[in-house]
């Protein structure tokens, strides 16, 4: 065994040479990586006695790609070309073998060896497109080579990770190995590729899926159509569906390369990838909790307590059937919770339906919950979440009895948006177990989990809580107690300003407008009307004091009713509505407002500067760790458009200066909800940004 350096080694089995990477905790193409592998197969190749070179990797996984960090720095050592080059035109057979994931670069290295063994449980993938890139070592070019180009888009412009057994159908994978066995599996590949002489076949020379494409540029834009939506405001997407392109009507596999190094690079020099790098990292740093030390002791849990079964406690409770934990789900009523689990099953057909999984992965979920009339039946839960009524002495109610009947040890978590945890935990006596998982409706789907942390909650507590975000499929942001917490005591500021804005002037379709084309995926109006204008609505009680209760006074109420503040169609198509602009009018006037023209540019100032200043609040306050967790939140909980980077992040992009500028000559024409928050003043008096608040 020879070190080649820290991260590589190269061995040999026989007349086998074995390139083995050990980089933790990904196996990124750091410059050490990049190195050791144009090293070692240097040596492989120079060493008569080596007759086939098998690559492998230590630790968790396969190559998961270039290592992100280095980006926008100064690429140090072998360039990835060079290392790419180095194992394609071996004159030996190169078999790389794969288990986790080989992502990106990883799998771009792979696609120059000549051939790949994976385990059944590996994934191969081209994710470069949700950090706002596109596979820039040749992977657009080789990939439609082997798996067609429809794929191959698929492949690219959704980042997707394919299971081995797929890439083995598809010729991405030569041999699957089975589990445990990959190096032995590799190590017999290579010996029959030397025994049987096998051909070196380069990717690269493989054009006869290219040529089934050509002539067809239909592919291309059949593909652009349906998937524009999805890709609106992008630039990744479309890049890589022209490498694509490039690979079918170059002239030859280097013309190709050619093409796919500009669009690459158009993407690398771009402010969107820039952000969708931070997006990345800030994701993973939301898990670092400072006075919760990595090792802090976790509670197991092992099975779990639902209070509630309405849309939010069916969709938590289906988030860990999903996990494979057992949910038991109480309601009050039998009817309700018929009702409840008839809704998680349809839920769930619907998925199986869209392929997603199979009916059996369906009974083998609903075979996870069980339903339940009595409290008593959570005594021996680990952890009991309750999604009952938004009113503080429901929850209290519930958690005293709670306390009551749970065992010792277990979690006491609350699913309030925006009620305060410590006035909840303190209807228990054990307020270090009590904490709020505020999940994002629907639960089922929505990434987001505003993790509060109550004035009491432990640390081990806090440190289930993250954990069990990340098994549960959700990204974990811990959060203070305060009303709203961090995102929707933000969204307050925007919905504060988008209803103002339509008073003063403005039509909420131009409100919306503004907001989409920034890259929502729709305005505060249209969001209204999609979950009703009705929430929290008494008819009883109301006095067309808002235009909420104007709307739902004339039964208005949302697409629910075909109409809110837009008319729909019967498939529900939005439309801006004369009867809602007459009855704009008719407010404003009782309100004696003469409406003026109100820009675009003030629309969204209006809208999203006070959100700035709102997280610079909550950061002031110590109810978010650090502003990248505050865009964690607004690009997880609210679609805030990731190639922006988040509230914050966006933010420091126009400038605090400008922000805090902007924000005093609000406050004189408008007052105080736009008075600057003593940070914003510190941080533009001190020319420093959010990320610098240590
Ligand atoms: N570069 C640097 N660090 C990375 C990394 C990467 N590619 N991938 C992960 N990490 C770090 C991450 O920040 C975290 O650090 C730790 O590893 C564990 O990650 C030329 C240009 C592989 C599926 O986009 O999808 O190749 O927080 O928490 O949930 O064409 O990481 O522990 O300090 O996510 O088990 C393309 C990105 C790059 C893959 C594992 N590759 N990574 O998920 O762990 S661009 C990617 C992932 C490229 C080429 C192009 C996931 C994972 P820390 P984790 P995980």
């Amino acid at each position: 065994m020879t070190a080649i350096n820290p991260v590589t080694d190269l061995s040999k089995d026989g007349d086998i040479a074995v390139v083995t990477l050990n980089s933790p905790p990904v196996n990124a193409l750091s410059a050490n990586v990049r190195d050791g592998l144009f090293e070692a197969f240097r040596q492989a190749k120079e060493d008569a006695s080596v007759k086939a070179i098998v690559l492998i990797c230590e630790g968790r996984t396969f190559i998961a790609g270039a290592d992100i960090s280095e980006f926008g720095g100064q690429m140090k050592g072998a360039s990835l070309f060079d290392v790419e080059n180095g194992i394609e035109d071996s004159p030996k057979p190169v078999i790389a073998a794969i288990h986790g994931t080989a992502l990106g670069g990883g799998l771009e290295v792979a696609l120059c060896a000549h051939y790949r063994v994976a385990v059944p449980s590996a994934k191969c993938g081209l994710p470069e497109v949700n950090i706002g890139l596109l596979p820039g070592a040749g992977g657009t070019q080789r990939l439609p080579r082997i798996v067609g180009v429809e794929k191959a888009l698929e492949m690219v412009t959704t980042g997707q990770h394919v299971p081995a057994k797929q890439c083995f159908e598809m010729g991405l994978v030569d041999e699957l190995a089975p589990e445990g066995k990959l190096k032995e599996t590799a190590l017999a590949f290579a010996r029959k590729c030397v025994a049987e002489n096998k051909p070196l076949k380069k990717v690269r020379d493989n054009n006869a899926k290219l040529e089934a494409a050509k002539g067809h540029p239909e592919i291309f834009a059949n593909f652009r159509k349906a998937n524009a939506r999805k890709f609106r405001g992008f630039l990744a997407p479309e890049n890589n569906i022209k490498c694509i392109e490039a690979a079918v009507n170059s002239a030859s596999f280097d013309e190709g390369l050619k093409a796919e190094r500009k669009l690459f690079m158009e993407l690398m020099m771009g402010e969107q990838s820039a952000a969708q790098r931070y997006a990345f990292f800030a994701e993973r740093q939301a898990n670092k909790i400072p006075d919760v030390p990595d090792d802090t002791r976790t509670i197991a849990i092992k099975k779990v307590g639902v209070i509630g079964a309405g849309t939010m406690g069916g969709g938590i409770s289906m988030n860990f059937a999903n996990a494979g934990i057992p949910v038991t789900i109480v309601e009050v009523k039998q009817d309700a919770l018929d009702r409840g689990l008839k809704v998680v099953r349809g839920n769930y057909e619907r998925s199986a339906k869209g392929g997603r999984f199979t009916m059996d992965d369906v009974e083998k979920r609903m075979g996870l919950l069980a339903g339940s009339l009595s409290l008593e039946d959570l005594k021996d839960c680990d952890l009991v979440i309750e999604a009952v009524f938004e009113r503080m002495d429901i929850k209290k109610d519930v958690f005293a009895r709670l306390d009551g009947i749970v065992k010792q040890g277990a979690i006491l978590a609350t699913n309030t948006s925006y009620l305060n945890v410590d006035e909840i935990a303190s209807a228990t006596k054990r307020p270090e177990y009590v904490i709020g998982l505020h999940f994002f409706s629907p639960a089922n789907v929505m990434r987001l989990l505003e993790i509060v942390r109550g004035e009491k909650t432990s640390k081990e507590v806090v440190a289930t809580a993250m954990k069990l975000a990340k098994t549960i499929g959700k990204v974990g942001v811990l959060v203070g107690v305060c009303p709203g917490f961090v995102g929707n005591r933000m969204l307050a500021q925007r919905t504060r300003e988008a209803n103002a804005l339509v008073l003063e002037g403005a039509m909420p379709w131009d409100v919306d407008r503004v907001l989409y084309d920034f890259g929502f995926p729709m305005g505060p109006f249209a969001m209204g009307d999609l979950a009703g204008l009705d929430i929290g609505w008494v008819k009883e009680q109301s006095k067309s004091s808002t235009l909420r209760e104007c709307l739902c006074e004339m039964d208005r109420r949302g697409q629910k009713t075909g109409a809110g503040f837009y008319d729909y169609d019967e498939n529900r198509n939005a439309k801006p509505s004369p009867v809602t602009e007459k009855v704009i009018a008719d407010f404003r006037a009782k309100q004696g407002i003469n409406p003026r023209t109100i820009s675009d540019d003030e629309i969204l100032e209006r809208c999203l500067y006070p959100m700035v200043n709102e997280g610079a609040k909550i950061l002031e306050e110590k109810k978010a760790i650090r502003a990248s967790d505050i865009d964690v939140v607004w690009l997880n909980g609210y679609g805030f458009p990731v190639y922006r980077g988040g509230p914050m992040y966006w933010g420091e992009k126009v400038g605090l200066q400008k922000i805090l500028e902007r924000m005093k000559s609000f406050q004189a024409q408008m007052g105080d909800a736009f008075k600057p928050s003593a940070l914003l003043e510190r941080l533009v008096a001190e020319d420093k940004k959010f990320s610098d608040i240590k």
